[in-house]
């Protein structure tokens, strides 16, 4: 007889060729028009399957963990950032979390350099005006931007993406700097002749571009604080591509309508959906609705990734995307 294959529930819909491969190998439920699930519908799931198959969308915490069935083995989540899910909650229920690394870093790297680009020369403004149908001739003084070559970037957070960044950022003539919780190897450092600030302060006083690509965790919540924005030159630019949460998305605002910053270029906010209202009105920020991820080829790889983390798990292995706490 054959082994009873896994009751899979997928929260949200996703591509068609993943959701097939999924019913072909699981005993996969999915949801077809895609309404986001909320708390109760989670927990539901989670009394009946052995593995969920969450989003970004869903917030798994302690209190919605302990409320899963004993069944529920292997919480595969379909994205890299796991912050809406209680990894410690979930491995003391004896739940495996996975998570979709790798595959998004590419991606999520050409957004961030196109948000750095757009916002230091103003290419969504300039778009707009086009399309209202208010350009009237060039002018030699109008629509200047900032020059990228030869400017300070730094980087909070030296991960795959910080690094795939980097390499962008070096051909545009950027000089990479970057703060991590410790330095690169030698021989990446080397290679992007990228400079190590152990002291976050220091070096975004220094700036005049600032990327953040570091984890959302309890340790980088409001890393960038009112104070430490403060410290940013106003000349300078800041691009998130990361999560809301880790910059203090109400004191940024604050400073960009007061002229305190430049620009800034943002994919990803502190209350996604909602944006903070005065960012809306502001003209130097390029808004965008957390897509830096968001290409055909990176959503079918990530549900690879998915699947493989399942089907390991299913054949009695540790998958190999397994998230440990101390990791984070
Ligand atoms: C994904 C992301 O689109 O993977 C991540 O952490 O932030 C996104 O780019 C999203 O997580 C899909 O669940």
């Amino acid at each position: 007889m054959a082994p009873r294959k896994p009751k899979v529930i997928v929260t949200r819909k996703l591509p068609d060729v993943v959701e097939t491969r999924m019913r072909e190998l699981f005993d996969t439920e999915l949801n077809l028009d895609d309404t986001p699930m909320d708390a109760e519908a989670l927990a539901a799931a989670m009394s009946r399957a052995d593995v969920l198959a969450p989003t970004i969308t869903d917030r798994l915490d302690a209190e919605l963990i302990g409320r899963a069935g004993p069944q529920l083995k292997l919480i595969a989540n379909f994205g890299a950032g796991v912050d809406h899910i209680d990894i410690a909650a979930a491995n003391a229920h004896g739940i495996t979390v996975t998570n979709t690394p790798g595959v998004l870093t590419e991606d999520t790297a050409d957004l961030t350099m196109g948000l750095i680009l757009a916002s230091a020369r103003r290419v969504v403004e300039g778009a707009n005006i086009v399309q209202a149908g208010d350009f009237h001739g060039w002018t030699p003084t109008w629509m200047l931007g900032r020059r990228l070559r030869g400017k300070r970037l730094g980087i909070v957070g030296m991960g795959r993406i910080g690094q795939a960044l980097a390499k962008r950022a070096s051909a545009f003539g950027l000089a990479i700097h970057y703060h991590n919780r410790k330095p690169v190897s030698p021989r990446i450092a080397e290679d992007l002749e990228a400079t190590y600030w152990e002291s976050l302060d220091q070096m975004l006083a220094r700036m005049d571009v600032v990327s953040v690509n570091c984890p959302h965790t309890p340790a980088t919540y409001h890393l960038l604080s009112a104070r430490r924005l403060k410290l940013i030159q106003p000349h300078a630019i800041i691009v998130n591509t990361a999560r809301g949460e880790i910059i203090d998305e109400s004191a940024l605002a604050g400073m960009l309508q007061r002229g305190e910053l430049a620009g800034a270029g943002l994919d990803v906010y502190e209350h996604e959906p909602s944006v903070n209202p005065k960012l809306l009105k502001l003209p130097n920020v390029v808004l965008l609705p957390h897509m830096s991820s968001a290409t055909i080829e990176g959503r079918l790889d990530m549900g690879d990734k998915v699947i493989i983390n399942i089907r390991t798990w299913m054949d009695g292995h540790k998958p190999p995307d397994r998230v440990i706490p101390s990791m984070l």
